[in-house]
């Protein structure tokens, strides 16, 4: 069996479009979607629609929560994120809504003797950060079950989305791979000298998984197979007129640079790791 997951689709819909087209010429069974539909582009209800129409399992993400939530005193809010609820409420439908809130937090299954556990970014948070570059220790704590996952079994695979950011590494027996992002692709390091070419990182990143699904026996292959799909980034932003967050959209879609650098340089400090000297 063939299995899709895509992640953080973000209301771009010319790229969730992209990507549904290339999953369908490759013959996958279903498509699984680890959350945060929403919140960024201006098309997250028609995205939530073919998520639905598309996706045999959704998995909620921070984005997903955050922007569909009702807020009990919205004046306790920083004046920026209450600006962004208050578009991304404007954008999606009642329906929509209570659709996101409503979704679980994890997945799991078998394939080919190996526990395959899915959630949007660790087994104990919707927000937490974990990336390729964090400690041994941080990395292997993906690993195990939490009050969130449907059983109590140290996985062996992990797959999660969350930080826009494909990789996969292994961890002895372990496998630790994020699926990237459909719709918000960016990279964590940027360096305008030594940076190759913008449109390495700009596609839309999804994952395939195959194997014998629902296998417990070590008997079967299993694959994983990182796809990068082009899509029409200038269509996509005909109606950024339309997007409280322009500049900074049309940034992260057209250069890959996130538009909260700062807040990336924090996980790199918290490693000791100056990003201005790689
Ligand atoms: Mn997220």
């Amino acid at each position: 069996m063939k299995i899709a997951i895509i992640s953080d689709i973000h209301g771009n819909l010319e790229a969730l479009r992209s990507t549904l087209r290339d999953i369908e010429k490759r013959n996958v069974d279903k498509i699984i979607c680890i959350g945060d539909t929403i919140a960024k582009g201006v098309h997250p209800s028609e995205c939530i629609k073919l998520v639905r129409e598309n996706c045999e399992i959704v998995l909620q993400g921070n984005c997903d929560r955050a922007f569909s939530k009702q807020y009990e005193n919205v004046d306790e809010l920083t004046e920026e994120f209450r600006e962004r609820v208050v578009w991304n409420h404007s954008l999606i439908s009642q329906e929509d809504r209570q659709y996101l809130l409503d979704l679980p937090f994890s997945y799991e299954f078998y394939m080919s003797g190996s526990l395959v556990r899915l959630f949007h970014a660790t087994p104990t948070s919707y927000n937490s950060v974990v990336i390729n570059e964090d400690k041994i220790e941080d990395k292997l704590k993906m690993f195990y079950p939490s009050e969130n996952t449907l059983s109590d079994k140290i996985a062996d695979v992990i797959i999660y989305g969350h930080i826009h950011h494909q990789y996969m590494s292994k961890l002895y027996n372990k496998t630790i791979i994020n699926v990237g992002s459909v719709g918000n692709p960016f990279e964590d390091i940027r360096n305008s000298k030594k940076d190759s070419n913008v449109l390495e990182i700009t596609k839309s990143n999804y994952l395939i998984i195959e194997g014998e699904y629902g296998s417990k026996e070590y008997n079967s292959e299993i694959l994983f197979q990182f796809v990068k799909v082009p899509y029409d980034i200038e269509a996509e932003l005909k109606d950024e007129e339309l997007n409280i967050e322009k500049e900074s959209y049309r940034d992260e879609l057209k250069n890959g640079i996130y538009r909260d650098m700062e807040k990336i340089n924090e996980n790199f400090k918290r490693l000791g790791i100056d990003i201005n000297k790689l």
